[in-house]
């Protein structure tokens, strides 16, 4: 048997209330997006007859994704901030904003206000025993000018795949650093190889994601976000050569041009690794264009 009341006016107009066209105050965007949502959640309940059962379990999923923090997790998860990327692309392409190094997902991970240091940062503590890394590269327009004085600002995981201020058991901005390039436009840094990063075994998006026949790893991966004035500012990762999950990455992140080559040797000191990794900023005159979108962020003015 199946009931569909959803499109008779009497629901129609009912969830206008709900959305409040008839009120006079509010604001008008989010009627129109949350009566949008009203509606085709209807839809969805009628298409898919969604039992009551099933309805208050999603409720209640809403409150423990909350409840751990992991709403941001589980949009990386079901590949909703890739398509973002996706979609930001086919705008760009469509714009002619094209070249330089692309784009891919921040992920919730980031915290605001690392340290600056200039040319070079040491990113680890010292606390961590990993491989000793040491990176290097170029910050260039589409021109291939050298962009001196620009801002890289990287954030990556410690061995145990964690990152520092979400895992309270790091020092304060554990690998994380802003770093200014020099007069060449280069920048370097001294940190350890991250691990890739892998859901919270127990926390809401990995037991959705069990319920979808898929992991939730991520391969070893370094964040950044490169910017200078006068150009648009980059979301970026580099994904690590030769780990197990570079193209099976839960969050989608992955892209060609974002592969890095990390070279193992060992020195007087021991172990070491190396990556070289140059980044493209395209130009713009258009001063929105040259900073990170708002999102909510930990430690974010
Ligand atoms: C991460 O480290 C990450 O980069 C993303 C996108 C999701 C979860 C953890
Ligand atoms: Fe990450």
């Amino acid at each position: 048997m199946t009931v569909r009341i959803s499109q008779t006016a009497d629901v129609q107009q009912f969830f206008e209330q709900a959305a409040g066209f008839d009120q006079p105050g509010g604001d008008q965007r989010m009627k129109t997006v949350v009566h949008r949502v009203l509606n085709d959640s209807i839809k969805i309940i009628e298409d898919l007859q969604i039992t009551p059962e099933e309805f208050w379990k999603a409720v209640n999923y809403l409150n423990d994704l909350g409840r751990r923090q992991e709403a941001g997790l589980l949009v990386a998860g079901l590949g909703l901030e890739h398509y973002l990327d996706l979609l930001l692309d086919a705008e760009d392409a469509q714009a002619g904003h094209v070249g330089g190094t692309p784009r891919t997902i921040e992920g919730p991970l980031y915290v605001a206000g690392a340290p600056v240091s200039e040319h070079f940062a040491r990113l680890d503590d010292g606390q961590d025993p990993g491989t000793v890394l040491y990176m290097t590269g170029q910050v260039r327009d589409t021109e291939g000018q050298p962009l001196a004085n620009a801002v890289v600002d990287v954030w990556h995981a410690n061995t145990g795949g964690t990152y520092s201020y979400f895992d309270p058991s790091q020092s304060e901005f554990n690998l994380r650093r802003r770093i200014l390039t020099d007069a060449d436009g280069r920048y370097r840094f001294q940190s350890i190889v991250p691990s890739g990063y892998g859901c919270p075994p127990y926390g809401p998006t990995q037991q959705l994601l069990d319920q979808l026949g898929r992991h939730g790893q991520r391969p070893a991966h370094i964040h950044f976000f490169i910017s200078a004035p006068g150009h648009r500012h980059l979301t970026t990762q580099i994904n690590l050569a030769g780990d197990k999950y570079l193209h099976d990455d839960f969050a989608y992140a992955t892209r060609d041009e974002l592969i890095a080559e990390i070279h193992f040797s060992e020195d007087a000191k021991g172990p070491r690794a190396d990556i070289d990794f140059d980044f493209v900023l395209q130009p713009t005159a258009a001063p929105e264009d040259q900073t990170r979108r708002e999102r909510v962020r930990a430690l974010e003015a």
